[in-house]
């Protein structure tokens, strides 16, 4: 069932790829945030503020956007 809900997804045009994109890039950085990833309070204010904007474009359906900014916290968590 998930397999199929994949295959679907892959089919989709680029942007609905970018649309699955930004959940999973969101997910990764609370999952890295959990656990107390050593940063200073700058750095830890600037990694929420990423998330929040990268949310805020994503539900825009500016998903290029999306990436790019979550991309910038996911680099101060220094995950992929
Ligand atoms: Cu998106």
């Amino acid at each position: 069932m998930k397999r199929i809900a994949l295959a679907a997804l892959l089919a989709f045009s680029t942007s609905a790829a970018f649309a699955f994109h930004c959940p999973a890039d969101m997910r990764k950085i609370d999952d890295a945030m959990a656990k107390n990833p050593k940063l200073s309070a700058e750095q830890t204010a600037e990694v929420k503020k990423y998330r929040a904007e990268g949310e805020t474009l994503h539900k825009a359906g500016k998903h290029q956007e999306s990436v790019d900014t979550l991309a910038k916290a996911m680099k101060i968590l220094n995950i992929k």
